[in-house]
């Protein structure tokens, strides 16, 4: 077994569906990665391949950008994830949850899996690395515990303007006096079900509120699920060979990563749940100009 995860914690995770307060980075390690992402903010606004920097960072950076995918190598989430889902690991996708100072951003209640076109499996699961204060004045994920055990539940789209999800999808009814906050210290990560009920409220505080999601799966995801599918092998091996395996990026927008890029978005478009054809992502971020401090 290895050591990035207690006896408890496991348990904790099994149980609840989801784990708070996990070290990811240091301080060091955690400004210098917040550092990058602002840089490539500043310097890369306009994206590449036609497709805004926001693009990448609303779904499969880790494709593209190298310092996505680095990130979504960290020994130290591996160890953990490998904890929860075995040995053999691949990343499936790679987004950032950005929301500006003071930004009425929400993100309703939903699970996961609803939307991604693999099925319902408990070998996937979120690691949210916090690389700012996330605190509950700034939004941080509410969880409901043990609501992974209720099964894929019934979502409705309400497209609501403040609703970082792109249809705004959200699940009919939830006791939030359920609901337990995950507040995070810059560096601290969670983990949470893809069948969890999660949502997060606005960012009332004076900073970005910044998380980078990564989407761990197992090679056994593929056993069940439809259509193709495209995943990075980080740790471990993928005998089964059911996801497509991408190597990452070789530099920064490099040509050839960006063509598998679209034809990646392409194919998984191909197999989504219906109705979410525009992009394969759940959601959309704020772009800065927005920010509304
Ligand atoms: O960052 C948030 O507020 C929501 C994140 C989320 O829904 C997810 O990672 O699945």
């Amino acid at each position: 077994m290895p050591m990035g995860l207690s006896l408890e914690q496991i348990e904790a995770y099994q149980r609840d569906g989801f784990l708070t307060r996990i070290r990811a980075f240091d301080l060091n390690e955690v400004a210098m990665a917040r550092q990058a992402i602002e840089a490539l903010e500043e310097q890369c606004s306009d994206g590449a391949g036609g497709h805004s920097l926001n693009q990448f960072f609303r779904v499969n950076g880790h494709l593209v950008i190298p310092l996505l995918a680095e990130i979504s190598k960290a020994e130290t989430i591996l160890d953990s994830v490998e904890a929860l889902l075995g040995p053999n690991l691949l990343v499936w996708s790679v987004e950032l949850f950005i929301k500006e100072p003071g930004s009425g951003k929400t993100v309703s209640w939903h699970q996961d899996l609803t939307y991604w076109g693999m099925g319902d499996t408990d070998d996937e699961v979120t690691a949210w690395i916090a690389l700012s204060d996330v605190s509950i004045e700034a939004g941080c994920m509410r969880f409901i515990p043990g609501s992974h055990k209720e099964g894929m539940v019934a979502h409705h789209d309400t497209f609501c303007d403040h609703n970082l999800l792109s249809r705004g999808q959200e699940i009919g009814s939830v006791d939030e006096s359920q609901a337990v906050f995950g507040a995070l210290r810059p560096g601290e990560m969670s983990f949470h079900h893809g069948r969890c009920f999660h949502a997060s409220g606005p960012n009332l505080s004076g900073d970005r509120r910044i998380g980078v999601a990564i989407r761990y799966v197992t090679p056994d995801v593929r056993n069940e699920a439809p259509g193709r599918d495209y995943a990075m092998l980080v740790r471990g091996q993928d005998a089964a060979k059911g996801w497509i395996n991408v190597a990452g990026p070789r530099r920064l927008f490099a040509p050839e990563d960006l063509t598998a890029y679209d034809q990646i978005l392409q194919d998984q478009s191909a197999f989504l749940t219906e109705g979410a054809l525009d992009a394969v992502s759940l959601y959309q971020h704020e772009q800065q100009q927005e920010t509304s401090a």
